[in-house]
């Protein structure tokens, strides 16, 4: 085990043994949370792609790694100590989204006082980097962690200094100042990255049962990184850099074998931020997947703009090559709300197509929605409703917003609020237009029929999930139906 008394760059003389084993560690948000996230962790319990990218390339240098994920595995602080010192693991590194960003901060301190190892971190989150180094995470990766993790060890084991890594933040000890080092350029061809490593063993946890064309197990893939949008929510662009790099075909359905080979998949979910922005690459990947005659169906990501022209023969060519959910992010059915927020606000009629065009080509419709955009009145809540029971997808997701640290929602909204909805009204409406939709016959009657056609095992986990949404409410009804009296 690597011995880390203090700052590792005022140490440089016990940066000298090998790094064998890494720990890579997911904390949940579900702890602290009730509610519709409690039912969602349970849930929709997708895998660390990001992280088993980094496994990948570190299996490549012959070094073992593990993925503790809370989610999964459900441990408590002193248990993750426990499996630190049973694996004797080198070198820890946090998966860090702002939501549980307070929570690793605990667990990086409790962890540097019980075990001498040096812990980094990395991930979505990682522009808190100032506060994870103040909580004792010696080195915070910025951005695409790839390239960056190879160096990082190389740190360790004595072969590479801290300033000439790129794309990283840590605590100088000359200055007594957390520097920043030059940023990192993005990997420019996706192909030559290895494949995510997954863990045979772990494969059956994985589910998502609000997906339910997606049959276990399956397996989250990306086929392309950042997207061109610049959604004022989001975060995505920041991280990315608004550059769409994309996968070769050939690549993706190299990877795909292996799965199937290896892991007998029967789903996949393709995580891209947005699937197949380019009709050719898509017309070229079907066709592939079509030859290859694989046994899987999948599902994907798509912006309502994607294909407006071309979308019938999309969407036809998707479904001969098992596409059989898209889950489209609408955001808002109100124009203005839209151009706030720098969509489109020609989306609306645009998605419209898009959900009429899958459900008659047979491919499930999954359309998801924020409460609370800058402008939102409860006759723009109402617009969405509106909305949805005229397009009539299979399955929404009414989201309540929560502000990303450093969008540029957070920076516009520092001040004052986004709307002049509170939270509790936006709750209230949330869960009214929810039951009011599924609660209408011809929708209820629409999901049914689409479980039972794609998945009828389905049927059993919807009624579980039922249950757990009726434990909850009543367990605290507070948490899912706040504002209601006050709405009444
Ligand atoms: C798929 C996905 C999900 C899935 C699965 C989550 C998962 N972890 O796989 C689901 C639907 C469950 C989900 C849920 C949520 N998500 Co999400 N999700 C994504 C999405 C679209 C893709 C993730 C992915 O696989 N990326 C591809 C891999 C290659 O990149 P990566 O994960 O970032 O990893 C790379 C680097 O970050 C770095 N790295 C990562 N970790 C580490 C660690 C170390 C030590 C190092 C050195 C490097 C490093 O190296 C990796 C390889 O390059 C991203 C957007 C995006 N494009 O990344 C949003 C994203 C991560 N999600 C986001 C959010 C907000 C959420 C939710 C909180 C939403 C909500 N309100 O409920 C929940 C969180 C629930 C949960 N428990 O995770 C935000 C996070 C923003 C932030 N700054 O915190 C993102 C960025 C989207 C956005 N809106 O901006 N999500
Ligand atoms: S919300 Fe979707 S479309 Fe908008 S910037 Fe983020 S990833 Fe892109």
């Amino acid at each position: 085990m690597i011995n880390m008394g203090g700052c590792a760059e005022s140490n440089p003389e016990i940066i000298k043994d090998l790094i064998k084993r890494v720990a890579f560690i997911y904390l949940s948000l579900a702890p602290s949370a009730v509610g519709r996230r409690a039912i969602k962790e349970k849930f929709i319990l997708r895998r660390r792609l990001g992280l088993e990218y980094l496994c990948a390339t570190l299996k490549n240098k012959n070094i073992e790694t593990k993925i503790y994920d809370q989610v999964l595995l459900d441990f408590s602080l002193e248990k993750l100590v426990s499996f630190l010192k049973r694996d004797k693991i080198d070198l820890v590194g946090f998966y860090i989204i702002s939501k549980n960003l307070n929570i690793v901060k605990c667990y990086i301190k409790e962890i540097k006082k019980k075990v001498n190892i040096p812990v980094i971190s990395g991930g979505p989150g990682c522009n808190h980097y100032n506060e994870l180094i103040d909580a004792g995470c010696e080195i915070v990766c910025l951005g695409e962690g790839d390239e960056t993790i190879v160096e990082i060890v190389d740190y360790y084991e004595g072969r590479e200094s801290l300033r000439e890594i790129k794309g990283i933040a840590y605590f100088d000890t000359e200055t007594k100042k957390i520097l920043t080092t030059l940023a990192r350029p993005l990997i420019s061809n996706l192909d030559n990255l290895p494949f995510p490593h997954r863990d045979p063993k772990m494969i059956q946890k994985y589910c998502d049962y609000f997906a339910y064309p997606l049959k276990r197990p399956y397996i989250t893939i990306i086929t392309s990184r950042g997207c061109p949008h610049n959604c004022s929510f989001c975060t995505s662009h920041s991280f990315w850099k608004r550059k769409y790099r994309q996968r070769s075909v050939e690549n993706v359905i190299q990877e795909i074998k292996q799965a199937v080979h290896e892991l007998n998949i029967k789903s996949i979910y393709f995580v891209d931020d947005i699937f197949a922005l380019d009709f050719n690459w898509l017309t070229e990947f079907c066709q592939a997947v079509k030859k290859e005659k694989f046994n899987f169906t999948w599902m994907c990501n798509l912006h309502p703009m994607t294909f407006r022209k071309t979308r019938e023969k999309a969407f036809s060519l998707m479904k001969e090559s098992g596409c059989s959910i898209i889950s489209f992010g609408a955001q808002s059915a109100d124009a203005e709300i839209l151009k706030r927020v720098n969509r489109d606000p020609g989306e609306p009629g645009e998605l419209r197509k898009a959900i009429c065009q899958a459900n008659s080509t047979g491919i499930t419709t999954a359309v998801t929605y924020i409460f609370g955009l800058p402008g939102e009145t409860v006759k723009t809540l109402q617009k969405n409703i509106d909305f949805c029971l005229e397009a009539k997808p299979h399955i929404v997701d009414f989201h309540l917003l929560e502000i990303i640290p450093f969008s540029d929602l957070s920076i516009h909204y520092s001040q004052g609020r986004v709307c002049e909805l509170g939270e509790d009204q936006l709750a209230y409406y949330n869960m009214k237009y929810m039951m009011s939709y599924y609660l209408r016959p011809k929708i209820a009657f629409q999901l049914l029929r689409d479980i039972l056609n794609k998945n009828p095992a389905r049927i059993l986990t919807f009624s579980r999930l039922g249950f757990h949404f009726l434990k909850i409410l009543l367990a605290s009804p507070g948490s899912l139906l706040s504002g209601q009296s006050k709405q009444r």
